[in-house]
């Protein structure tokens, strides 16, 4: 299969500062992992894959996520579109997975959301919070988010509290945590590592016509299950171009827990 994107690591210089951030803040950009323009590229693909889906059958619209329809979701990304199997698979994400969950983290969850005008802020939680129980006192997962365009406060950066990943409990969550939120501000082509653990929400985007596409690549230790059941929502042609190692990653195998990359 040709690629659309360009794999090219992260030099260990850039590697190094980003997981001293993701460790410190818990979240860290990274610019320039893919050209711009392959960024637009992926991003006509989402929306190609939004339609596909819709054609499929299943909403791109989350009533119980999002607070108006302004907010387009795309689920199953990796059936839809091979340019996202390049992205889950892609050696910037892999870096910073294996260095912050361990070799043999999985694949949780592959789902994209396009912030269009108008949209709204859906509730703070921890994507860490919502797949396993407190204390949350290590990292057991982590987004690598991709950014298909330019993402700033005004189109529905997502807001996120620094250094919210120490929080453990939900006693422990301050009362004051809204009015602690910032916005991460990227480029498109660059990634965001957020550790699972930082309470974050999506943005508003205030802006006239100006859309804010992110894809977000859910990783987890091999101990967690996953949001998503890929052995059954993956097509066979799909599954059939997996390698090995994403077939670990996707637990499409019959055995599940093996310890890939471990002695
Ligand atoms: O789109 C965003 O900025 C955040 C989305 C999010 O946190 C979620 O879907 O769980």
């Amino acid at each position: 299969m040709t690629s659309t994107i360009t794999a090219t690591p992260l030099d260990p210089v850039r590697l190094d500062r980003a997981l001293d951030r993701l460790v410190t803040s818990g979240t860290a950009v990274v610019e320039d992992v893919i050209p711009a323009a392959e960024a637009a590229v992926a991003l006509a693909r989402l929306w190609e894959a939004a339609a596909e889906s819709e054609r499929r059958g299943v909403s791109t619209r989350a009533e119980a996520l999002d607070p108006n329809p302004a907010n387009v979701r795309v689920w199953n990304l990796l059936d839809l579109d091979p340019v996202f199997v390049e992205l889950i698979e892609h050696p910037a994400a892999v870096a910073l997975a294996s260095a912050l969950l361990g070799p043999d983290f999985i694949v949780s969850n592959f789902t994209a959301n396009i912030a269009r005008p108008g949209s709204g802020s859906m509730s703070v939680h921890s994507d860490q919070s919502l797949v396993m129980p407190a204390p949350w006192t290590e990292p057991c997962t982590m987004n690598v988010i991709w950014c298909l365009t330019d993402v700033r406060f005004e189109n529905g950066a997502t807001l996120h509290v620094p250094g919210s990943h120490r929080i453990a409990t939900r006693d422990d969550v301050p009362a004051d945590l809204a009015e602690r939120m910032v916005p991460f501000e990227a480029p498109a082509g660059s990634i965001v590592a957020m550790d699972g653990r930082v309470w974050h929400t999506s943005g508003r985007n205030t802006t006239a016509g100006e859309d804010r596409a992110l894809a977000f690549a859910f990783y987890c230790r091999p101990f967690v299950r996953p949001q998503f059941n890929h052995s059954v929502a993956l097509s066979a042609a799909v599954q059939e171009h997996c390698s090995p190692t994403l077939r670990y990653r996707l637990g499409l195998d019959a055995w599940q827990n093996v310890t890939y990359g471990r002695a």
